[in-house]
């Protein structure tokens, strides 16, 4: 099948990396995600593609967004600095001219890490808490990605109904509770907001108002697990994104989900690949699909 390139856009950072054959990821390059408009990040592709594109047989993208016919619409155009829609394939096939695979970031990471799973199971969601809060849900052991590319999309599930509103238009999502951005949100009125890795800084030297955010986005990540599992019966749950993997934030979920009836609750353990679920994710959709 040859070498892959992929690449994993988020509403933060911009990875890419060549996975090998035997599914080793070669040259990982990160760059911060431009958010000034298409143009910008458009560049930032180019960027990151050009020293690759020599070296590769096709390209392989996990991105933020709702990921269709080739282009990318953002659920929550706030994560991208307010970018709605972006013509993806035509923008990476017109910097290299290669056939190019697209998933959705929630997706591609939940396909590697059930593939990473030691044991059988076959219903398992992966939830990133990042820059927003996106997911991939794997049912009798295949990928959904719906008629739409929605499929996982738990960040815009209902957390609080009086809650903020969140930048797809609904009111209370568990992303404008739970994500990275909505952490650091709780400390704009702070005499110095923070950014939520400086929050975990805080919270880890014992400061009560750090703690209690976290919780707070823990609790809703337990909270929308619970109603997961009611729906689709999952068998496990997998946790990435840098908030997902921050210290002691795992531990968190599983203390409250503790609160909450058995039946309500499903292991949750951190993901195998740690930030490389979706670059892994991508490239084995994309030899799955280039390959039937
Ligand atoms: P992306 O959304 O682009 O995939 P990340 O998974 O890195 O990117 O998520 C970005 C969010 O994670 C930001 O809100 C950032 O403040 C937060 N973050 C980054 N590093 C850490 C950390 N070490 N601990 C907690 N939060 C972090
Ligand atoms: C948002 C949405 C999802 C994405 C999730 C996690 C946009 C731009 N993105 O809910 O498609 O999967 O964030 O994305 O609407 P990340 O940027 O936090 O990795
Ligand atoms: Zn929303």
């Amino acid at each position: 099948m040859g070498k892959v390139l992929a690449l994993d856009i988020g509403g933060t950072k911009i990875a890419a990396a060549v996975v090998t054959e035997s599914g080793m990821l070669v040259g990982r390059q990160q760059i911060a995600t431009p958010h000034g408009g298409a143009a910008q990040l458009a560049i930032a592709l180019e960027t990151l593609i050009t020293p690759y594109r020599h070296l590769v047989d096709f390209i392989a993208v996990a991105s933020t967004g709702i990921i269709r016919g080739g282009g990318l619409t953002a659920l929550n155009p706030v994560n991208l600095g307010g970018l709605a829609d972006f013509p993806l394939q035509d923008c990476i096939q017109s910097i290299a001219d290669l056939p190019c695979v697209l998933l959705n970031d929630g997706q591609a990471a939940a396909w590697a890490e059930y593939q990473a799973l030691s044991d059988n199971y076959d219903n398992m969601m992966f939830v990133t808490v990042s820059t927003g809060v996106g997911g991939g849900i794997v049912l009798d052991k295949k990928l959904l990605v719906g008629h739409h590319g929605l499929a996982g999309h738990i960040g815009h599930t209902l957390a609080d109904p009086h809650g903020l509103l969140c930048g797809c238009g609904r009111r209370g999502c568990v992303e404008s509770v739970a994500s990275g951005t909505a952490i650091g949100a709780e400390t704009l009125g702070w005499k110095q907001p923070l950014s939520a890795a400086k929050v975990f800084e805080l919270a880890q030297l014992g400061n009560v108002q750090a703690e209690n955010i976290i919780n707070r986005s823990a609790t809703a990540i337990a909270q929308m697990l619970a109603d997961m599992k009611m729906a689709l019966d999952l068998e496990i749950v997998i946790l990435g994104g840098s908030v997902g993997l921050a210290a002691g934030y795992l531990e968190r979920v599983i203390g409250a989900q503790k609160v909450l009836p058995e039946i309500y609750r499903v292991p949750v353990q951190a993901a195998h690949h740690q930030q490389d679920s979706g670059l892994l994710g991508a490239a084995l959709w994309a030899k799955n699909t280039l390959c039937h």
